[in-house]
Parts: structure tokens; C-alpha cells; sequence
């Protein structure tokens, strides 16, 4: 079997839970190929990535998908882009507020994701829940995260993507996805890298 690394991050900005670590808790341990290794990842700029790439320096994934939370999006939506830019509105959890400032100095300016997102947008769709691709990933630690895993594993054959995900019901806030949606999404678009 292939692995699969898949990531949710911690809860952030006052909330209880985050809908992205809640949504791979539920999931199956083996998807389609794929035998999963599910990480939860600190909302923390640089920290997050730095512990992920190495948690899959051990594991050797064949892929790795990272999941978090977009609060005010009502689809579920696989990004397309990372770009070199950390800029927050709200601090990290550990009190960082990076403004307008390169993640990698002299870095690429941007990194395309290396799953096929419109293809895992379209098989979501199918399903009747809806998605689509997003065209930025925001300048927070998600971006962070994704732009750090693209420039480390770029020519490797070591696929990498990001998905974001609603609040879910149980934050109490609109627009919301029920959890076992955003489950049932996300085992569609692992069966679909
Ligand atoms: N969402 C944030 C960081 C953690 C999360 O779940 C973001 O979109 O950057």
C-alpha cells in the first residue's frame, strides 16, 4: 500500500475545535491506495511545517495532504497555490504576527500544489457536497505550511496538497459543514490523488 500523511491543525483564534483535525480524526485508516498517518499540526508559522516535514522524513510518505480551516467558506476547497508570503491578521498560537514578510528569502514567489485539486473538486461535487478550487491558500500559517512542504519536496515524486473546510456545525458559526461531510469529502479526494 501507498502512505498517505494527513495533517489537521490545532484550534485557533478562540475556537474549541478545529473542523480540519476533527474531520481526519474520523476517517478510515486505509482510503483507496493509501494507508493514512494522520498528524496534528500546531497554528503555529514555520513550527507547523518544520514538525510535519520532519514527521515524514521518518514515515517516506508517497503523499502528503494537509487540512484546515477557511471560516466564512462554504465549500470544501482544494488549493491550487502556496505564494511566499506571511501576513497575519491574528497571531499565531504562540503570539507571532509576521507582517508582509517572505517565508523563504529569495524564495520562489509561488509553488502550484502537486495533487490534481480539480480533479478532487469535481469527484467532491459528485458526491453532492459542495467544492471547488481556490486560487490562494491566504498568507497565514496554512499557506506557511503548504509553501514550505512544496519548496522542500519539489522534484521529488513526493505528492503534496492542502485542503480547507468550513466551520463546521458544532462552532456554532455560518456558513457550517456537518462533520461526516467533511469526512466523507475528504475520502473522496484521498481516493482521488
Ligand atoms: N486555518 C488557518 C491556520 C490553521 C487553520 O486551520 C489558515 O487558514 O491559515
Amino acid at each position: 500500500m501507498k502512505k498517505l500523511l494527513i495533517t489537521g491543525f490545532m484550534p485557533f483564534n478562540g475556537e474549541k475545535i478545529n473542523p480540519s483535525w476533527q474531520a481526519v480524526l474520523m476517517l478510515d485508516n486505509q482510503i483507496g491506495d493509501y494507508e493514512l498517518t494522520k498528524m496534528l499540526v500546531p497554528v503555529v508559522f514555520e513550527k507547523g511545517a518544520k514538525a510535519v516535514i520532519e514527521k515524514a522524513t521518518k514515515l517516506c510518505p508517497d503523499a502528503i495532504l494537509c487540512i484546515g480551516q477557511a471560516g466564512g467558506r462554504n465549500a470544501i476547497t482544494p488549493e491550487l497555490v502556496a505564494i511566499n508570503l506571511r501576513h497575519a491578521e491574528i497571531p499565531d498560537n504562540e503570539g507571532n504576527k509576521p507582517q508582509d514578510q517572505p517565508i523563504i528569502s529569495g524564495g520562489e514567489n509561488a509553488y502550484f500544489s502537486t495533487i490534481p485539486s480539480r480533479k478532487i473538486a469535481s469527484a467532491i461535487n459528485e458526491l453532492g457536497i459542495l467544492s471547488k478550487v481556490s486560487y490562494s491558500a491566504g498568507a497565514y500559517v496554512c499557506n506557511d505550511l503548504l509553501y514550505n512542504l512544496l519548496a522542500y519536496y519539489k522534484n521529488t515524486n513526493i505528492k503534496v496538497g492542502f485542503i480547507h473546510v468550513p466551520y463546521c456545525t458544532e462552532q456554532n458559526k455560518e456558513p457550517s459543514m456537518e462533520l461526516s461531510t467533511i469526512a466523507r469529502a475528504l475520502t473522496t479526494a484521498i481516493e482521488n490523488i
